[in-house]
């Protein structure tokens, strides 16, 4: 059985890839928060990732790293910095020096929060995040293609939209993925043989998707579950979106306001 390593496996998507991950793989575990409930096959590393050193006595002797540790929301610059920047630099830095080829991002929908949702997006335009969160995001994606093609590293970044049982609310019927679905794009992160540098978008098989996930497709991603299943109950309780509210009608819903105020008006069609 393959060693895989996931940062922030204390957070909501870590809890998650606990139980799908388990039954392939021997997991390594870390989080600078305590673990809930750590199982006796799991291994438990508690870890601050801005700690180089730290970060590669963690990485040393697995072969496959899910990055999921950092800040998952807008917060101020300084915190930001430290978990996302220097934590992910640490990371492919880490993954470098111990000969751990395989590295899975999690990377976020808020690298591209910026773009309409009436536009369909995809791998290959031009990062717009849309908050300081959504530039570490970039920036992880930016680090892993130097890391790949510098130093030969096989990385797989996705663009993850909103993990959770099921969709919550109408923007999520665009950008959820169920837990299985992750699942199989990191396990096609971890086990593809043509990996080089991969950006994908993590969504389920969503009608109302605002992202063309080709790139995931010829990778042999096959979504299991649909958004759409929940889109009557979900619309029969949303209020209309408003034409004039940003939050409502660009991709990254109320991040793209967060401490503008609601006004965002330099926004250029692209
Ligand atoms: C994210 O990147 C966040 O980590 C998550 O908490 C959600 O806010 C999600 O995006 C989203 O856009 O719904």
């Amino acid at each position: 059985m393959k060693k895989i390593l996931i940062t922030g496996a204390a957070g909501g998507i870590g809890t998650y890839l606990r139980d799908t991950l388990r039954p392939k793989y021997a997991l390594r575990l870390s989080d600078i928060r305590p673990l809930e409930s750590p199982r006796q096959d799991e291994e438990f590393v508690a870890t601050d990732i801005t700690d180089l050193g730290a970060v590669t006595s963690l990485v040393e002797g697995v072969d496959g790293i899910v990055h999921l540790g950092g800040i998952s929301k807008e917060d101020a610059w300084d915190p930001i910095l430290q978990s996302n920047f220097v934590g992910t630099y640490n990371l492919y830095e880490a993954a470098r020096q111990c000969g751990v080829k395989r590295v899975v991002f999690a990377s976020s929908n808020h690298a591209v929060g910026f773009y309409r949702r009436n536009q369909i997006i995809g791998t290959n335009v031009t990062v717009r995040p849309d908050s300081r969160y959504g530039v570490s995001k970039a920036f992880g994606e930016a680090l892993g293609s130097l890391y790949a093609d510098k130093y030969g590293l096989e990385v797989t970044c996705i663009r993850i939209g909103n993990v959770a049982d099921a969709p919550v609310d109408v923007r999520r019927l665009a950008i959820w993925i169920s837990p299985r679905d992750l699942t199989q794009l990191i396990e096609i992160g971890l086990e593809h043989p043509d990996i080089h540098f991969e950006i994908v978008y993590g969504a389920s098989d969503n009608l109302r998707s605002w992202w063309d996930n080709s790139a995931a497709t010829r990778l042999g991603y096959r979504p299991r579950d649909r958004s759409e299943d929940y889109a009557a109950e979900i619309l029969a309780k949303a209020p209309p979106l408003d034409p004039d509210a940003l939050p409502d009608q660009l991709q990254g819903g109320d991040f793209v306001v967060v401490e503008s105020g609601g006004g965002a008006p330099h926004i250029e069609p692209r």
